[in-house]
């Protein structure tokens, strides 16, 4: 691969190595942030070595060990459960390759975070079912713990509940076995039943969401919930816009831009400059009227609309190539 003309080294030669170890690859998110990350390293000559995620914590280690073994520049470490990371990470950061995690919490000092803001999306979701729904309603909740992000919005939800008592959570599920959307359905379909007062979901995951919404649609359920999300994808617009969809409103970054903020920041350290240690990519509330008014069907319809979703100044230098997600 070429370099970057004026780069600092080694950018200005190309082909530095970057490995890109993921703990999920499937669904939407995941595959616009593969395909956010790759623009961005062709945009900088990077030789990037993506490792597909198949939420095995072990094959993850060893993903990481083959990457040293690699001789790569920089780590980027996509989601996983940190304890059976934190020794390996730190075998790399000894060897002298960089290293930057997104949505997993290392909990060292010499790798920078980067995240979605989560708790500006959870509460963006929720000040909106506030202003839909009032106060006081039953809900649904779909959850898994041990996911940074679910996690960082799931202590959002409780201080929401908290600090609305009319708010009652009557049922709870979630898992992320695959297909995660039918498997969510599937339980989806069980709470309805048990639970038939439930007019709001809290689902802050996309695939969560299309279960929960697929779930409403085979109940015939379409006009009686409000389904609330995180993330967006051209599937999800129309999901959100299909008619009598209950899914109204979600929270979400472009996820191809938090794949290319992850390149840059990987590149910055391997250029000997500071990304910052807490790298955080805003969020939107994007609701269906906006979706429908603004007659927005893809994610590029929604780039145009709303340049949040077309870049981030997050990790950036003037050496860098835009990541080209205008
Ligand atoms: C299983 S964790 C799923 C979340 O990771 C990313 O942060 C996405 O926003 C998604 O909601």
């Amino acid at each position: 691969a070429a370099g970057v003309p004026g780069a600092p080294a080694p950018f200005d030669k190309g082909g530095v190595k970057i490995a890109l170890v993921n703990y999920l690859s499937t669904g939407d998110f995941f595959q616009a942030y593969e395909a956010g990350a790759q623009k961005q390293a062709k945009a900088l000559g990077i030789d990037l070595r993506i490792y597909e995620g198949r939420q095995d914590a072990a094959e993850e280690r060893e993903q990481i060990q083959q990457a040293i073994s690699l001789g790569v520049a920089a780590i980027i470490v996509n989601h996983g459960l940190p304890e059976s990371l934190k020794d390996v990470v730190q075998r790399a950061l000894d060897k002298g390759i960089k290293v930057v995690a997104f949505d997993v919490n290392l909990d060292n000092p010499k790798v920078p975070q980067i995240e979605q803001s989560d708790e500006d999306l959870a509460t963006l979701l929720l000040d909106q079912a506030v202003k839909d729904n009032g106060g006081a309603f039953s809900a649904g909740y779909v959850y898994v713990a041990g996911f940074a992000p679910l996690d960082r919005r799931d202590a959002v939800w409780r201080a929401f509940k908290s600090a609305h008592p009319g708010v009652q959570e009557k049922a709870r599920w979630g898992t992320v076995d695959n297909p995660i959307a039918q498997s969510v359905a599937n339980q989806a379909a069980a709470a309805y039943r048990a639970h038939p007062e439930i007019r709001v979901v809290f689902a802050p995951y996309d695939e969560f969401a299309r279960g929960a919404t697929l779930a409403a649609g085979e109940a015939n359920l379409g006009a009686k919930l409000r389904i609330y999300s995180a993330d967006i994808s051209t599937a999800d617009i129309a999901a959100i816009r299909a008619p009598d969809s209950p899914w109204v409103a979600t929270a979400a970054t472009n996820p191809a831009v938090v794949g290319a903020v992850s390149v840059r920041a990987a590149a910055l350290l391997v250029a000997g400059q500071d990304p910052g240690h807490r790298i955080g990519i805003k969020p939107a509330l994007i609701t269906r009227d906006d979706l429908v008014k603004n007659d927005i069907r893809t994610m590029a319809e929604l780039g145009a609309k709303f340049p949040a979703f077309r870049a981030s100044d997050a990790a950036t230098a003037a050496w860098i190539p835009k990541d080209n997600n205008e």
